[in-house]
């Protein structure tokens, strides 16, 4: 990976209720609400900046914005036309740059590292993407330039709406460190508790603090991962639609076996593998597969649709384990291998109807092992049957 990256984060201001603002000019300047309405269930999808003066936001009950901002115009939303207006602004990214990485339907990183000579330096083609999103698609987005993800994020939102704000290397201290720890990527509200209890509340206290002090209180992978973070560092890649179509493991058993159970308990903890990867990466699939190569090198793989996408460990084992039963000659296998294709970012939670009790229950048990496993590390924790097995074969076998 290049030292010198430019990385551009583009988020779309106000994105559901801007659209209503431009289809519906009467509501251009008003307190503009999506999501349902005032006397419904649900909650706030997103709402104009007009609407956010009176502590409107997104994820609130309608009833409290109701409470706050009784005069709002409150509308149901349309997907059909949000999901359209996305897709052209995604289409003018890709004019500049194949390297463009969506994390939901308003937002994506762009790598211009490369691309500057053709189009100008980072802060014309920022400008220029802004311009024609004004033009093409009617409504406004926020920029941010530097040399990573995470400060490219920092500074779309710095001047939002409708801003432009470049972060450069001898900049980061002064920007970042007067932020408070919440703008972290990964820390929640018990991860931010517990750094207020040792007297970290800024970025930049986070920064000072000392690091095997910080390691006793969160782990130690996480005190790395957020003091790297606080300090600017970030290293990960952008990566596009095509690089993220499959996420997946393989196991090669240490003797071949055709003991059903054995298999099974193998199969559980490569899905536990496969979905706590997806959720690091805030990754979901449509499709399950299994990849199955019996003592003859015979191999197979089988597809599984699933109804919603998931990155949830039981939905992935249970697609799998269905394949695995169906297909089953009897014959000792020598490798098998799960992954989760076709695969997306981030879904729009309250649009999502997987959050019935059981769903949410199981993400609550997915987080709660991600966290051991941040802590204690990858073998600390696992559901009741995965047994351990360990292979004396090459694990990655063509
Ligand atoms: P955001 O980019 O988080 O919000 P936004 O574009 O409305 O406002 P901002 O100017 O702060 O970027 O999300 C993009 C869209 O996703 C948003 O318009 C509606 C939808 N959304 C939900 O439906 N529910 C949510 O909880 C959030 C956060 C967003
Ligand atoms: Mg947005």
């Amino acid at each position: 990976m290049p030292q010198n990256r430019t990385i551009l984060h583009v988020d779309l201001d106000a994105f559901f209720a801007s659209i209503e603002q431009r289809d519906h000019p009467h509501l251009r300047g008003l307190p503009v609400i999506i999501g349902g309405k005032p006397d419904q269930r649900g909650v706030v999808s997103t709402c104009s900046y007009e609407a956010r003066r009176f502590g409107v936001r997104s994820a609130m009950p309608l009833t409290e914005a109701y409470r706050r901002c009784p005069h709002g115009v409150f509308l149901p939303g349309d997907m059909a036309k949000y999901r359209a207006a996305s897709r052209q602004v995604f289409a003018i990214f890709h004019r500049f740059t194949p390297a463009v990485e969506p994390i939901s339907i308003d937002e994506a990183f762009l790598d211009l590292t490369g691309c500057t000579g053709l189009f100008g330096d980072p802060e014309t083609i920022a400008r220029k993407i802004k311009e024609l999103i004004v033009k093409e698609v009617g409504i406004t987005a926020s920029a941010g330039i530097a040399h990573n993800k995470f400060l490219a994020k920092i500074a779309s939102d710095l001047q939002k709406p409708d801003g432009l704000v470049w972060i450069k290397p001898e900049q980061v201290e002064e920007v970042l460190h007067p932020l408070p720890i919440e703008r972290l990527w990964g820390v929640g509200p018990k991860t931010a508790a517990k750094l207020n209890n040792l007297g970290i509340r800024t970025i930049g206290d986070l920064a000072r603090f000392d690091q095997q002090l910080l390691a006793r209180a969160l782990g130690a992978v996480t005190a790395q991962q957020l003091h790297q973070l606080a300090n600017g560092i970030d290293q990960r890649p952008v990566l596009t639609q095509d690089e993220i179509k499959s996420m997946g493991h393989e196991h090669t058993f240490a003797e071949d076996t055709a003991d059903l159970d054995q298999v099974l308990a193998v199969l559980l903890r490569l899905s536990e593998k496969v979905g706590r990867r997806l959720r690091r990466e805030k990754l979901q699939g449509r499709t399950v597969a299994l990849k199955l190569r019996y003592h003859d090198f015979t191999t197979l793989t089988r597809h599984a649709s699933l109804r919603e996408a998931t990155s949830l460990d039981q939905d992935i084992y249970q697609a799998s384990r269905k394949l695995l039963l169906k297909v089953y000659n009897g014959q000792p296998i020598r490798l098998i291998g799960v992954s989760v294709q076709n695969l997306s970012r981030g879904a729009i939670r309250q649009l999502s109807f997987l959050d019935d009790a059981t769903h949410a229950k199981q993400k609550k048990m997915a987080q709660a092992m991600d966290q051991i496993k941040n802590r204690y590390g990858e073998n600390s924790i696992t559901y009741a049957s995965g047994i351990d097995l360990i292979s004396n074969r090459p694990d990655n076998e063509p």
